[in-house]
C-alpha cells in the first residue's frame, strides 16, 4: 500500500517551481491534514529553516508524517553541486546534504539528491563526474543509515542534468555503489520526457524505487496532463512499492486546487479511502 504526500516549499528562490504549497508551513500542514494527505515533503532553504521541536509539533498536531526533504536549495541558493570542478564547492555540497540528512532523519524522512548532482562538462569528464557522484552517494548513504532512512537519488530529465536521465541508468548507478542504503526517486515528469515506457521502467526499477514524485506530463497535478496512470499504479503494485506518491507538481491553478486534484486522483487510482 502506498501513502500520499504533498510538497511544501519554503525556498523563495524557487518561486514558480513544482511545489504545491508555499512559504507558510503551518498553513500547509493544516490544508494537508484537511485534505487527508498522509505526509508532507519539505523543500527548505536549509537545516535551520524550522526547528526540530516546531516541526515535530506541527507534524504531530496535524497527524502528518514527513515523507522526505529536498536538498535542491543547495543549488538554487548557493550554487553547490556534487560534481563541480571546484573541490571546495563539492565539499560544501556534501556538507549541505549531510546537514539536510540530519534535519530530516530524526523525523524519519530521507533526503533527496536531485539538482545537487550537477552535470558533467566545464572541464569535467562524464567518468570523473560519475566517480565524484558515486563517492558522495556512498558517503552520504552511509551517513543516512543512523536514522534508518535511505538516501534518495533522483534521475532528472536531460534539460536538468546530463549524468543520469532514466531509471535504468539510475539502477546502473545504484548497483555500482558500495553502500546499499541508497534508492531511486522516480519522478513521473522527468520519466515522461526520458523513458520509452514508464510502466516498464518502473517494473525494471524494482526494489531500487524508493520514492515517487506524483505529477503529470506537463508538471501539473496528476490528471491535468496526458499520463495514463493505471499501468503505472499496476507496475508499482507489481514491484511491491509501499512508499509515498508525493505531489511535486506546479501549484496549478493554485495551491489548494492542485492539492485537492492530487488527493482526488490519488484516491481514485489507488483505491485509498478518505
Ligand atoms: C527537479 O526537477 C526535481 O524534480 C526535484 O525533485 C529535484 O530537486
Ligand atoms: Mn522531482
Amino acid at each position: 500500500m502506498t501513502r500520499s504526500a504533498v510538497t511544501v516549499s519554503l525556498v523563495a528562490e524557487s518561486k514558480g517551481g513544482p511545489f504545491v504549497f508555499w512559504d507558510d508551513l503551518p498553513a500547509a500542514c493544516r490544508q494537508a491534514q484537511e485534505l487527508g494527505f498522509d505526509a508532507i515533503e519539505l523543500f527548505a532553504p536549509g537545516p535551520d529553516a524550522v526547528s526540530a521541536a516546531e516541526l515535530t509539533s506541527l507534524l504531530k498536531s496535524h497527524g502528518l508524517r514527513l515523507a522526505a526533504v529536498g536538498t535542491g536549495a543547495g543549488w538554487v541558493k548557493h550554487k553547490l553541486t556534487l560534481t563541480s570542478p571546484d573541490a571546495a564547492v563539492r565539499g560544501k555540497a556534501a556538507d549541505f546534504i549531510r546537514s539536510m540528512i540530519d534535519f530530516g532523519g530524526p523525523h524519519g524522512a530521507p533526503a533527496i539528491i536531485g539538482s545537487m548532482q550537477g552535470r558533467w562538462g566545464d572541464g569535467v569528464s562524464k567518468d570523473q563526474a560519475i566517480c565524484w557522484l558515486r563517492d558522495a552517494l556512498n558517503e552520504l548513504g552511509e551517513h543516512a543509515r543512523q536514522f534508518q532512512v535511505p538516501l534518495i537519488y533522483e534521475p532528472l530529465n536531460r534539460y536538468e542534468t546530463n549524468l543520469v536521465n532514466t531509471v535504468a541508468a539510475g539502477v546502473e548507478l545504484m548497483t555500482s555503489l558500495r553502500t546499499d542504503n541508497a534508492r531511486l526517486l522516480a519522478d513521473l515528469f522527468h520519466m515522461n520526457i526520458e523513458e520509452v515506457d514508464l510502466a516498464a521502467a518502473l517494473k525494471a526499477g524494482g526494489k531500487w524505487i524508493g520514492h515517487i514524485h506524483f505529477v503529470d506530463s506537463n508538471r501539473r497535478p496528476a490528471g491535468c496532463g496526458h499520463l495514463n496512470y493505471a499501468p503505472l499504479i499496476a507496475a508499482l503494485q507489481q514491484i511491491g512499492y509501499s512508499g509515498y506518491l508525493s505531489a511535486e507538481a506546479l501549484a496549478w491553478p493554485d495551491p489548494l486546487a492542485a492539492a485537492q486534484q492530487t488527493i482526488r486522483e490519488y484516491r481514485r487510482l489507488t483505491g485509498a479511502v478518505a
